[in-house]
């Protein structure tokens, strides 16, 4: 009760505020509340490194256990309606019994995620040197193959994107052909675009290195998009923020995009040097916050094909899972809310006089703004909680969930 008549005064102080600044504070609370994101299958168990995994006590077993987890991300936070599968980590039994349960849970599916940067067990042939770029074609069939299962999976779930992202590369110069490798990748990834079904997207995600070390096949935006282009209408790209070498201007590489219209989703996590699927907004908020102002701009001027899916992809390496999802769903929550802040038309205007330190201040007023109040109340909106950490480690559930999931043998998939 006294939380919630501190979260009234906060947002009556500061809607009082905005005021003042000819903004309506609950116009930002309606954005905030359609605000979602889709949560990765993979991502409710304790990741871990190549060093080491140190997992905690309740985490999932089956699919059916994460999605009763997603389904508590979703009921705290209001924003997280959706998952994205990955296969074959967590490749359903029976597809229309998860669909089913997930209907149950007010859940539904997001892009679905190939794996051919891993050999499976009973794999007739190996992925060592390649997927899509493999230059045995058989190779090339076995991995499209797999592209037309998951398809058809996400087919039977109700998902209506495919986001492929190939670990295909070389470690050493002379390795492998630089230019006919992508010419194999755009071929096979021709085959999967002719194999989505209607009203379907081919999300490319690219990514500079790691596990290929010297030459990545889909290395930057720059390749994605000359897929996306080459492939058709329906091919976009993803961009995953720690897919990007360091100092990469990533809010630039959004408006690019966008501007060329292929700007598909978003593998949402945060990075200090490389692919670290460190929590959304826990390294550079100021960064998220210019992603999230080139989309809200997009969003306003209502720009051709921006239909962006929304994801997290993060490892969960020393957090609680489901802690860690929503600090990360209320990140994105905070990031979006700030930029639906900024003062367009002013900025427009010192864009366009040439001042320079005004037209910086107008982002800096929006980004500096603490929007907690908004974005709480976007939640208190929903039925979701004032803050769902706070809200998660009252409930119990963890401590729960450990007594009935104990003696399970659920290991995740090691981290990526
Ligand atoms: C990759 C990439 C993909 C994700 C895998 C697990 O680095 O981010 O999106 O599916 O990791
Ligand atoms: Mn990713
Ligand atoms: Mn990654």
């Amino acid at each position: 009760m006294t939380a919630l008549r501190n979260h009234e005064r906060d947002y009556d102080a500061l809607a009082e505020r905005l005021a003042r600044r000819g903004q309506r504070a609950d116009t930002v609370v309606q954005a905030v509340g359609r605000f979602a994101v889709a949560v990765p299958s993979w991502a409710l168990g304790t990741g871990g490194t190549r060093f080491g995994r140190f997992p905690g006590p309740g985490e999932p077993r089956t699919l059916a256990e994460k999605l009763a987890d997603v389904a508590v991300v979703h009921r705290l936070t209001g924003a997280a309606p959706r998952v994205s599968l990955h296969i074959p980590w967590d490749e359903p039994d029976d597809v229309p019994a998860l669909r089913a349960l997930a209907a149950e849970l007010g859940l539904g599916f997001d892009a679905v995620n190939s794996n051919t940067f891993q050999d499976q067990p009973g794999q007739p042939l190996s992925y060592k040197l390649g997927s899509f770029s493999h230059p045995d074609a058989a190779v090339r069939r076995q991995a499209l193959e797999h592209h037309r299962h998951v398809i058809e999976v996400g087919q039977v779930l109700g998902a209506d994107a495919i986001t492929v992202w190939l670990a295909d590369g070389s470690n050493y110069p002379g390795q492998m052909s630089l230019r006919q490798s992508f010419d194999r990748v755009l071929d096979c990834l021709r085959d999967v675009y002719a194999a989505l079904p209607a009203g379907w997207r081919l999300f490319t995600e690219h990514k500079p290195y790691e596990p290929a070390f010297y030459a990545t096949v889909v290395q930057d935006w720059g390749s994605s998009l000359l897929l996306a282009q080459a492939l058709g209408e329906r091919a976009q790209c993803l961009v995953d923020l720690g897919h990007h070498l360091p100092n990469t201007n990533i809010e630039l590489v959004v408006a690019r995009l966008l501007g060329a219209g292929k700007l598909g989703g978003f593998h949402f996590n945060d990075s200090k040097y490389g692919d670290d699927d460190l929590t959304a907004g826990s390294i550079k908020p100021y960064g998220l916050f210019l992603i999230f102002h080139e989309l809200v701009l997009a969003e306003r001027e209502r720009l051709a094909g921006f239909r962006p899916a929304y994801m997290i992809d993060q490892s969960h390496n020393i957090k609680d899972p489901i802690e860690d999802l929503l600090q990360t769903v209320d990140q994105l929550q905070l990031a979006y809310a700030k930029a639906q802040l900024v003062d367009h038309a002013a900025l427009t205007e010192y864009q366009e006089s040439g001042d320079v330190l005004l037209a910086e201040r107008a982002l800096k007023d929006a980004f500096e703004t603490d929007a907690r109040p908004l974005v709480a109340e976007a939640r208190r909106r929903a039925g979701a909680a004032l803050d769902p950490v706070l809200a998660f480690r009252a409930s119990g559930y963890r401590a729960r969930v450990a007594a009935q999931r104990s003696g399970g043998g659920y290991v995740p998939p090691q981290s990526l």
